[in-house]
């Protein structure tokens, strides 16, 4: 006799998983392979994602953490985190072939904080310390020129220059809440502080982060699909603990499911970071068919239409 499989809604958040940032940083990977064949290094993980990285590992590329590990007579690429201004200046005295594949969306913070130093505004960047982003943005201007605000507690004790001459930018993939809490509190200590038009956290973070608030009072437990090194990955699992999910949860891939952490749920959300495939979303919904009788309620609370291209350098032949 075999027993029924309990029931179980599982709330699918829509959008999740690749943006456009990572679409066109895996493509140029692949397209630099299929121009100039392997090895093609990458310096960082082209996108904070384990799957991601074995697979191009698998067709050529080779993962290294700095300029000075890759050959010079080799294509590298630079991963969709961004750079400080130092990398491509030590590749292009070097004479390498590189391409860039930073988000357009980082690139253009990267300008934007360029542009506050040319008005002689100092910079103070709202981010994490020592994510790779923070260092590209950061690294756009000279050292020491760009000062990090973490937290609300951070702002209370910087120090800068001019309280009447500052802007601030931010890291792309932030919590959106903690955010406003931070901005709130450098304009209440510095009201001439300058920012962006519309915050620098990008659409993906955005409509990503709104999806889980959708879910959260819905559900017991949610899963996040991504790496531990994702940043906005792990904002989703704080996003969600804080909207009324009494566990939320990171997954690499379904083995790490802790089953008896979720043993009578009966409802469940399940999202993935911007650097997740959706292979590996279709793999945790697998396992929770595995052991659920379950319903699939898809809730969608924007639509994505951004694309963005290669570089023109891989749309040529070679
Ligand atoms: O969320 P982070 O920035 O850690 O990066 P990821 O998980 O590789 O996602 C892609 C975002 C890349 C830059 O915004
Ligand atoms: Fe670009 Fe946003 Fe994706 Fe980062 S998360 S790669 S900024 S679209």
């Amino acid at each position: 006799m075999t027993t029924a499989k309990p029931p179980l809604t599982l709330y699918l958040a829509a959008p999740r998983g690749f943006c456009a940032g990572v679409d066109r940083a895996i493509k140029i990977v692949e397209t630099a392979l299929e121009k100039w064949g392997a090895p093609v290094y990458v310096r960082h993980e082209i996108v904070h994602n384990k799957y991601v990285v074995d697979g191009l590992k698998a067709k050529g590329a080779v993962f290294v953490e700095e300029l000075e590990d890759c050959p010079d007579d080799r294509p590298v690429i630079f991963s969709a985190h961004g750079v400080p201004k130092s990398v491509p200046a030590e590749a292009a005295a070097r004479e390498m072939i590189y391409v860039d594949a930073t988000c357009p969306l980082v690139s253009k913070v990267h300008i934007e904080a360029q542009r506050h130093a040319e008005n002689g505004l100092q910079m103070i960047m709202i981010g994490h310390r020592g994510h790779p982003e923070t260092i590209g943005t950061m690294g756009q201007l000279p050292p020491g020129d760009v000062v990090l605000v973490e937290t609300v507690e951070d702002v209370a004790t910087v120090e800068v220059r001019d309280p009447e001459r500052i802007a601030y930018v931010t890291q792309t993939t932030l919590s959106i809440d903690d955010t406003a809490g931070i901005v709130a509190a450098l304009q209440a200590r510095f009201p001439a502080i300058v920012g962006p038009h519309k915050e620098d956290i990008c659409y993906a973070t955005t409509n990503r982060q709104h999806a889980v608030k959708a879910i959260a009072p819905k559900v017991q437990a949610m899963l996040v699909v991504g790496a531990p090194n994702s940043s906005n990955s792990k904002r989703l699992v704080e996003v969600a603990a804080r909207n009324g999910c009494a566990y939320s949860m990171l997954v690499q891939r379904a083995g790490d499911i802790d089953w008896r952490a979720i043993e009578g749920v009966r409802a469940i959300g399940l999202t993935a970071g911007a650097s997740a495939p959706e292979t590996l979303v279709n793999e945790v919904i697998d396992a929770l068919k595995a052991r659920h009788d379950v319903t699939v309620e898809m809730v969608e609370t924007a639509v994505e239409h951004v694309e963005f291209k290669i570089p023109r350098v891989l749309r040529e032949p070679a």
